[in-house]
C-alpha cells in the first residue's frame, strides 16, 4: 500500500512525461514518501505511452492507464482517483507547470485532517509566470464564476490539489471538459479545505488544448453543480445558499426593526417622523449586522476584518452603497422609462440585495488569506 498516489492526466506529453515523473519520483524519494505515481492518458499518438512503459521497467511505482474512450482530462482524473491505491490523492499537470516540490506539503495537510488541499494561483504568494493576457482573462473569468459558488476558495479550478480519497469514492461525479476540482468541490464529500500558494509556470514545451468548447463546457458545469447543490444539501455549494437565505432572512427582520422604531418613536415619543426614521434606519442597520455577524457569516477561521468594530463601520459603508443603488434604480426606472414605482422599488431592493450580499461578504466578512 501507498502513503499517496499522484495522478497526471496526459495528452501527448512526450516531451514533458520523463521529466515530470522523474521530478515527482525524486521528492517521494527526498521526503521519504512511499509514492505511486499513476498516469492516465488518453491513448496519446505520440511517444508518451511507450516512455512511461519504459520508465515503468525501473520504477515499480509507475502505473499507466490508457483509455481508449471518453476522451477528456476530467475524466482522466476521475479515472485515476478510481484506480489509484492509497488513501491520498494528488492532482498534477504533466508539462512542469505546478511545482512537484508542493506535494509533500499537500500530503501533511491531508494526513493532518484537511479533506481538500488546493494549490492556488490566487492568493498571497501565488501567482502566474508568463501567461499571455487572453489567458489571463479566460482563466480570472473562470475563477470568478467558480468563486460564485465557492467564495471561500480562492481558485477553484486550479489544476494542482490533493483529495482524500473519500471525498470521491462515493461522488456522482459528472466529469467533463477541464474543471475537475470544481466537480470535486460541488459533489464531493468535504467539510475542511486549504490553500497553499504557488507560481503557476506556463508550459515551455508541447502543445495546449485550450478549445472554445472548453469554455462552454465550463458554463455547464457550473450551472449543473447549482443545481446539484439544490438537491442536495449536504454539498458545499449549498452552504454558500444557505448564507443567501439567511442574509435575506436578516434583511426582513431589519425591516420589522425599521418599521417598528419608526412607529414608537412617532407615535409614543412623538418625535417628527422624519428624525425618527434616521433612528429607525440606524437601528435597523444594527440589528443586520449583529444577526449577520453572529450568524450569517459566523466563521471558524477568523475575518480580515479581526475586530467587530471595523466589520461594523465597514458594513456601514457598503449598506449606504445598497441604498445608493435601491435609490438610484427607483428613480431610473421610475422617472426615465416610466416603470411603476412599487415594480421599480422592487428592483432597486433586489439589486441592492445583491450588492448588499456580494461585497458584504467579500469586504466586511473576508476571510483572512482570502483574495477578493
Ligand atoms: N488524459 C488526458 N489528459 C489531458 C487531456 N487534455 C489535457 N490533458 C493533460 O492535462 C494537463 C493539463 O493540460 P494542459 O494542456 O497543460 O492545459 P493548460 O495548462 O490549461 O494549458 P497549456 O499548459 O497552455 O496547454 C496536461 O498534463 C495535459 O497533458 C485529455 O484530453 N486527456
Ligand atoms: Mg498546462
Amino acid at each position: 500500500m501507498y502513503d499517496l498516489t499522484v495522478i497526471i492526466p496526459t495528452f501527448k506529453e512526450e516531451a514533458n512525461i520523463r521529466n515530470i515523473v522523474t521530478e515527482v519520483d525524486a521528492v517521494f524519494k527526498r521526503n521519504n514518501l512511499k509514492g505511486e505515481i499513476l498516469i492516465v492518458d488518453d491513448n496519446s499518438p505520440d511517444g508518451t505511452i511507450s516512455i512511461v512503459n519504459e520508465i515503468k521497467n525501473t520504477k515499480p511505482n509507475v502505473n499507466i492507464i490508457v483509455r481508449l474512450a471518453d476522451h477528456g482530462l476530467s475524466q482522466s482524473v476521475a479515472e485515476g482517483f478510481v484506480h489509484a491505491s492509497s488513501d491520498i490523492l494528488v492532482v498534477i499537470d504533466a508539462d512542469l507547470s505546478h511545482p512537484p516540490a508542493l506535494i509533500p506539503t499537500m500530503y501533511r495537510e491531508i494526513m493532518g485532517g484537511y479533506d481538500i488541499v488546493i494549490g492556488s494561483r490566487y492568493m498571497d504568494g501565488g501567482g502566474i509566470k508568463k501567461w499571455p493576457l487572453k489567458r489571463r482573462v479566460i482563466s480570472l473569468g473562470a475563477t470568478f464564476l467558480g468563486r460564485l459558488l465557492f467564495p471561500d476558495v480562492s481558485d477553484p479550478v486550479s489544476g494542482f490539489f490533493a483529495v482524500r480519497k473519500s471525498v470521491v469514492a462515493n461522488a456522482q461525479l459528472k466529469p467533463r471538459g477541464y474543471k475537475i476540482l470544481l466537480e470535486v468541490l460541488g459533489k464531493g464529500n468535504w467539510e475542511k479545505d486549504k490553500e497553499i500558494p504557488f507560481e503557476f509556470v506556463d508550459r515551455e514545451i508541447g502543445s495546449s488544448k485550450l478549445k472554445l468548447k472548453t469554455i462552454i463546457e465550463y458554463a455547464q458545469q457550473v450551472i449543473d453543480i447549482t443545481f446539484f447543490s439544490f438537491l442536495h444539501h449536504e454539498s458545499a455549494a449549498w452552504r454558500e445558499w444557505k448564507r443567501v437565505f439567511k442574509f435575506g432572512l436578516v434583511g426582513i427582520s431589519g425591516i420589522v426593526v425599521n418599521m417598528g422604531v419608526l412607529y414608537f418613536l412617532k407615535e409614543n415619543i412623538g418625535l417628527y417622523y422624519m428624525v425618527a426614521s434616521l433612528f429607525a434606519i440606524e437601528l435597523a442597520i444594527l440589528n443586520n449586522f449583529l444577526w449577520n455577524d453572529l450568524w450569517t457569516f459566523k466563521s471558524k477561521t477568523s475575518h480580515k476584518l479581526s475586530s467587530r468594530w471595523h466589520r461594523l463601520v465597514a458594513f456601514h459603508v457598503v449598506s449606504a452603497g445598497g441604498l445608493v443603488i435601491n435609490m438610484g434604480i427607483l428613480f431610473l426606472l421610475t422617472s426615465v422609462f416610466g416603470v411603476y414605482y412599487l415594480m421599480s422599488n422592487l428592483v432597486g431592493i433586489l439589486l441592492g440585495f445583491v450588492w448588499n450580499f456580494f461585497v458584504n461578504r467579500r469586504v466586511t466578512w473576508q476571510r483572512e488569506n482570502e483574495i477578493v
